[in-house]
Formats: C-alpha cells, structure tokens, sequence
C-alpha cells in the first residue's frame, strides 16, 4: 500500500517539474533588445518603433507569463507538498488502522485459544494425528509393500487353517455328542429294561418262565417254581430228553431247555450265589412214585479260576439224607476237564463236584427205567441201593432273606 501511494506520487509529480524547465529554456532562447533608441539612431527609431513597442508589449507579456510560471511553480510546489501532508496523514491513518486490526486480531486469537472447545477440537486433532503417525511407523517396519502383502497373506492362510481346524473339531464334537446322547438314550432304556428284570425269581409270581439279570451277564431265562415258592430252578431231570455227558464249556454256560430238562450253568451259580447267600433244595423221585427233598442253607459256587468249586453248603434238612456233604470244598469235573483223572469219575458218573466220584451224581446217565448203576443217583435217598436210578430231579436256588 505504502509503495502503491508512493509510486502513484511519483508519477503526479514528475511531470510538472519537466513542464517548468521546459519554461525557462524557451526563455533563454528568445532575442530582446535592452536599450533600443541607442542602440539604432532616430531614422531606425521609426522603423523600429512598432518593432521595439511590439517587442516591449511581447516582454510585459513574458513577464506576465513568468509571474503566473512562478505563481503556477508555486502552487505546484504548495500542491506537492499538500499532497505529501495527505498522503503522510492517510499513510499514519492507514498505519493505525493496520495497528487496530492487528491487534484486534491478536485479541481474537487469544479469545480462541482460551476457548475449552477450541483446546479440545485441537487435543482431538493431535490424538488423530498420532494414531496416524502410529499407523505410518507400523507401515514403516514392514520392509517394503510386497512384504506387508505377504506377511498379510501369511495372516489370512494362518487364520483359514484356524478356521478349518476349528469347523473340523466342531463337527467331530457334534458327532460325539449325538453318538454320546444316543448312547445315554440307549443306557437308560437298557438300565429301564434291566431295571424291570429281577437278579433271581420272584416270590409272588405264579410258576412259569422269567427273564432275569445278573450284574456283567446278558439277560436269561429260568424256571421259577411256586411249590416251594421263589425258587429258581438251576437244574432238572425229567425224561432224558436232554444229554448230560457234555463238556467243561457247556457246563459252564448251561444247556438244554429251560421249559424240560436243563443246566443253567455254572459262571451264572457262581454270580448268584457270590452277590449274596441263597439256600439250595434238591427234590428227588423214583419211578415207584417216592419222592424226597434235601435242604442246604449257604450254598456258594467259585469262580472259573477256582474250578467252580462247592465252596460253601452250610446247614442241612430235609428228608433225602445228606448226600453232598462229602462234595464240599471240591472242584467241578467234566468229562473234558477233571482235577483228579486217576478216577475219570465224570466218564462214569456224569459231570459233578467228584471227590473219588460221589454219593450223588445228579447230571449221571438218565434210565427210564429207573435201573443202572451209572445212573442218577442219591446215596440215603435210595438206602445205597446203587442198582436204582432216579428218574425225577429238580435243584433250586434262591436268596437267604
Ligand atoms: C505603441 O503601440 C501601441 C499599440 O500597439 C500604441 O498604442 C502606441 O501609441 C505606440 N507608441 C508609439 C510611440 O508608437
Ligand atoms: C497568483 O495566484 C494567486 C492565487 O493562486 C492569485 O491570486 C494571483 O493573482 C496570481 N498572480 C498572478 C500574477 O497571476
Ligand atoms: C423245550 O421243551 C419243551 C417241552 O419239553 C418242548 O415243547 C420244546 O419244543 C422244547 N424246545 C426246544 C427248543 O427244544
Ligand atoms: C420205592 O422204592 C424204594 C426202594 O426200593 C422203597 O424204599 C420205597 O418204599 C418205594 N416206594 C414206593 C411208594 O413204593
Ligand atoms: C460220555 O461221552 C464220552 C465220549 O464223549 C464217553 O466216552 C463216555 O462213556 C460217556 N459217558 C457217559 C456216562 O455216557
Ligand atoms: C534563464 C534566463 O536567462 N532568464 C532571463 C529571462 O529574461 C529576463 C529579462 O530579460 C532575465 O532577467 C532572465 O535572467
């Protein structure tokens, strides 16, 4: 602004100095004469008369001309310096206006600074700024951008596998899960089913055939007799119907036909009567019609291991006589597996708890006759009388109550 004024200034004033110079050169130029009658004589006074009184006229007019040059060159100088007065007191006015506003300015900024809204939108800006900045140095320790692409695309191949692994585990635990309730679903209805099954024959139950279960058996059928009743029926003999010569493995899971003749088993004696005590009766028959029992109170099988040994009879009653007395504490004997084959009492006798073969041999030869020394036999039921056979047995079991 100040050199716009000045220039400007300039420029107005220039012209006029010129103009006044131009002035007094052309004056310098012109031709005046000082003292014309001397200088000429009369005769050239005549003539030069209206000469000289125009060249005087011209001069007053000179004259003139330079007064009003002065007056003018003083106006211009009067002017100029008016000018000079004005611009200096526009440019002071300018300068204080300049100064007002600068330091209206400097109010304002400060009024903004103070401002809580200013601080924080300026606070927020930074924090921007250097999450920026964060950014930018991250960008800044992968090497190059070919590497940020394959550490990215290490990430996003890590993160598939991740994502397969977990839908593979997920599926197979779905599959475990499903397995598992079906198993559960499966275990409840067995236990339900197993639940309604007894481990021995119940006493209020009429005759008949029952299902029963033993704890690590699969369920089986067994005769339940209602004379005496809660009896289970373990072995019967009634019209030899069935063989009795068999084997160690067929006397150890039973045979025959639970509804005529039949051997439960011995693995099946030794869980019954090893979960608890059970009483044995033995009822006995002949073929003239006599009949006879024999009671034992403790009556316990052992395991395989233990060749299924008569481990326990406890007390005795009835009316057959004591026949298995002699047996305790010997093991079972088959044809195909005896503890004592000096005697191959089994080949004889038929398969039983042989100690030197027995007073009684239940699972011998069956006669329909009732005739045979090789037949089924109980010693004081029969007065020793070897030459009978009996042709009516039946051994029960059930719980001591
Ligand atoms: C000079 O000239 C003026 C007019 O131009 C005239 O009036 C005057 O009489 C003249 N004087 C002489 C002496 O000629
Ligand atoms: C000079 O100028 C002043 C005013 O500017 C004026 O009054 C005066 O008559 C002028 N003089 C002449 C000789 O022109
Ligand atoms: C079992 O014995 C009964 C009566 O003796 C007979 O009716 C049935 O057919 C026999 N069953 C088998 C499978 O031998
Ligand atoms: C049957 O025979 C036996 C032995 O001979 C005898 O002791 C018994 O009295 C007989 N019973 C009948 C009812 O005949
Ligand atoms: C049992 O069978 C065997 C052959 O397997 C035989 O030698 C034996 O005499 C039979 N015993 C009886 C009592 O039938
Ligand atoms: C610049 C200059 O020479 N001016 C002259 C003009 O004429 C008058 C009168 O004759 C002189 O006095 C000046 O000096």
């Amino acid at each position: 602004m100040l050199r716009l004024l000045s220039f400007l200034l300039g420029l107005f004033i220039f012209p006029s100095v010129q103009g006044g110079i131009e002035l007094n050169s052309r004056n310098q130029s012109s031709c005046v004469l000082q003292d014309a009658p001397r200088q000429c004589g009369s005769f050239c006074l005549t003539t030069l008369n209206p000469l000289l009184n125009h060249s005087r006229h011209i001069r007053k007019r000179l004259d003139e001309i330079k007064a009003g040059q002065t007056n003018l060159s003083m106006t211009t100088a009067h002017g100029q310096e008016d000018l000079k007065a004005g611009f200096d007191s526009r440019f002071k006015l300018a300068e204080e206006q300049h100064m007002a506003v600068n330091s209206e300015m400097q109010n304002k900024l400060q009024e903004l600074v103070t401002k809580e809204d200013f601080v924080k939108s300026i606070q927020a800006l930074q924090a921007k700024l250097d999450a920026r900045l964060d950014r930018m140095e991250k960008l800044g320790t992968m090497k190059t951008t070919a590497d940020a692409n394959d550490e990215l695309k290490n990430q996003e191949e890590h993160l598939k596998n991740r994502d397969e692994q977990i839908s593979t585990l997920t599926t197979r635990i779905e599959a475990i899960e499903k397995t598992k309730s079906e198993l559960s679903s499966q275990l409840s209805e067995c236990r339900k089913s197993d639940d309604n099954l007894p481990d021995s024959c119940p006493i209020d139950s009429p005759n008949g055939i029952y299902q029963i279960k033993l704890r690590g058996l699969e369920p089986f059928k067994v005769p339940c007799a209602t004379s005496p009743p809660g009896w289970t029926v373990i072995q019967r003999r009634i019209d030899g119907s069935e063989d009795f010569n068999r084997t160690w493995n067929d006397y150890k899971s039973g045979f025959g036909n639970v509804t005529g003749e039949f051997f439960i088993g011995l693995e099946k004696l030794h869980r019954m009567t090893e979960a608890r005590p059970h009483e044995l009766y033995i009822k006995l028959g002949m073929l003239n019609g006599s009949t006879g029992y024999a009671q034992y109170d403790d009556f316990k099988i052992g395991s395989e291991e233990e060749w299924y040994e008569l481990k326990n009879l406890g007390i005795y009653s009835g009316e057959a006589g004591d026949a298995l007395e002699y047996n305790k504490n010997q093991r079972f004997n088959t044809i195909d597996r005896s503890y004592d084959p000096a005697y191959q009492c089994a080949y004889q006798f038929g398969a039983w708890w042989h100690k030197a073969c027995s007073y009684s041999k239940l699972n011998a030869k069956y006669y329909k006759d009732g005739k045979g020394s090789d037949g089924i036999q109980w010693g004081p039921f029969q007065h020793d009388d070897w030459s009978i056979s009996l042709t009516f047995v039946e051994m029960m079991i059930r719980p001591k109550s």
